[in-house]
């Protein structure tokens, strides 16, 4: 009987709708920066939903809210979620989709009056993205245990915050405490944010694994200087320094090849004058590889570069890490059960690896844990124009409703 249960998509896309209607900005995306008061506003509108679904609903210390639904036994829930915080120009998928979709799952319990041997929870977790706080994933890995709460509340934000007083500024710092998992097995809808479903023309991702990230900031210290008089050779140019970081990780990922990827997604330039030599430079390298070894040996050549190169031009590099996370390899039994389900829906169904970080990643610490991926338009996401077309949308849905339904008995 419940293999013949399916979401109501209009209900989903509904509330994706009135989602995104938070920190809704220019082209159709969203900004809700973690811990900021969008982000609040959007945390008050999905915790009412799962209220009003009848869910018992907790709050722990780093913020991360986990609803869950009683089953006939007690015991660890079944879990699936993400996360609801954005990047600056983020779409209405990106995380919003697994939280949505978990709540769905529950309506259409509901409806059906179905109670499930295991309880079931739907979670969202502080802060995924670090965008503003680093590291990424920050409430799932303070969740299971792999970053402390003082660690958490005392990161200082691109906008010189802290998680700390962000969190109590907002009303969300619960009191259950952190680092005490409690999770039967845990699923993961997400939008791929990358090409492959689409380019392929199929549906569903049974994701395996998800690939090592590496954040570094690097601070580089020059003197600055008057743009006209001072000869090239005097120079101790920061800028120059940053943009040769900007260059050497396209020509570093081009070289490894493989999986690598480089990204500097920002730099900072002091004094920022159109006339003055930039005496600091803060740049940002985001290196990831599903491969470990290749990713320490990126991350060697990275350094060695930057402090070849500072040390060239006359300047000091300071550097730190912001976030550092290992490839992570899913469950086998839960990526089977994916792609069995997804099969059984008459699904078209790939095994994948995962490009973009995900709370699952941290969940898989502690319980078996997978992910669902459905298409993204073009490949395109943490971009307003990121898209999943309608049935994808509720292609996902049914297979997250039918693992859930398996592993809740
Ligand atoms: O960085 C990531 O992959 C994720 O979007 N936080
Ligand atoms: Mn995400
Ligand atoms: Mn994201």
């Amino acid at each position: 009987m419940t293999g013949n249960l399916r979401i109501d998509l209009d209900r989903l896309i509904g509330r994706l709708e009135r989602l995104a209607e938070i920190g809704a900005i220019e082209g159709g995306g969203v900004c809700r920066l973690a811990l900021t008061d969008e982000d609040k506003a959007g945390r008050d509108l999905v915790v009412g939903w799962m209220r009003a679904l009848g869910l018992t609903v907790t709050i722990d210390a780093i913020g991360n809210v986990i609803a869950t639904r009683a089953g006939r036994e007690g015991g660890p829930p079944v879990m699936t979620g993400s996360h609801i915080d954005t990047v600056r120009t983020g779409g209405r998928y990106d995380g919003n989709l697994g939280v949505l979709a978990g709540l769905e799952v529950v309506e259409c319990l509901n409806d059906a009056g179905i109670e499930t041997r295991r309880p079931i929870a739907v979670a969202f977790f502080t802060n995924e993205e670090g965008a503003r706080f680093t590291p990424d994933m920050m409430g799932s890995l303070a969740y299971v245990g792999g970053l402390s709460l003082d660690e958490a509340l005392s990161a200082v934000g691109i906008d010189g915050a802290t998680v700390g007083d962000s969190l109590g500024r907002i009303g969300y710092a619960g009191t259950t405490p952190v680092g005490r998992p409690d999770v039967h097995a845990f699923v993961e809808l997400h939008i791929e944010q990358g090409p492959v479903l689409d380019l392929e023309g199929i549906t569903i991702g049974a994701v395996d694994s998800v690939q090592g990230i590496s954040w570094t900031e690097y601070t580089i210290s020059g003197v600055s200087n008057h743009a006209g008089t001072t000869p090239m050779r005097l120079r101790h140019d920061a800028g120059y320094v940053a943009g040769a970081i900007a260059r050497f990780v396209r020509e570093l990922a081009l070289d490894m090849g493989g999986n690598q990827v480089a990204t500097v997604g920002s730099i900072k330039l002091k004094p920022d004058l159109i006339h003055v030599v930039p005496n600091r430079a803060i740049v940002t390298v985001d290196l990831r590889n599903t491969d470990e070894a290749l990713l320490q040996q990126a991350e060697r050549r990275m350094a060695s570069f930057v402090s070849a190169t500072a040390r060239a031009e006359g300047t000091d590099v300071a550097s730190r890490t912001l976030a550092r996370f290992e490839p992570v390899v899913f469950d086998a039994a839960m990526v089977d059960r994916v792609e069995r389900i997804a099969r059984g829906l008459g699904l078209s169904v790939r095994r994948m690896t995962s490009g973009a970080g995900h709370d699952a990643q941290m969940i898989q610490r502690v319980a078996p844990s997978a992910m669902i991926f459905v298409p993204s338009v073009a490949g395109i996401s943490h971009n307003v124009r990121e898209h999943t077309e309608r049935a994808d949308l509720g292609a996902g849905a049914n297979v997250l409703l039918q693992t859930m339904l398996e592993l809740a008995g």
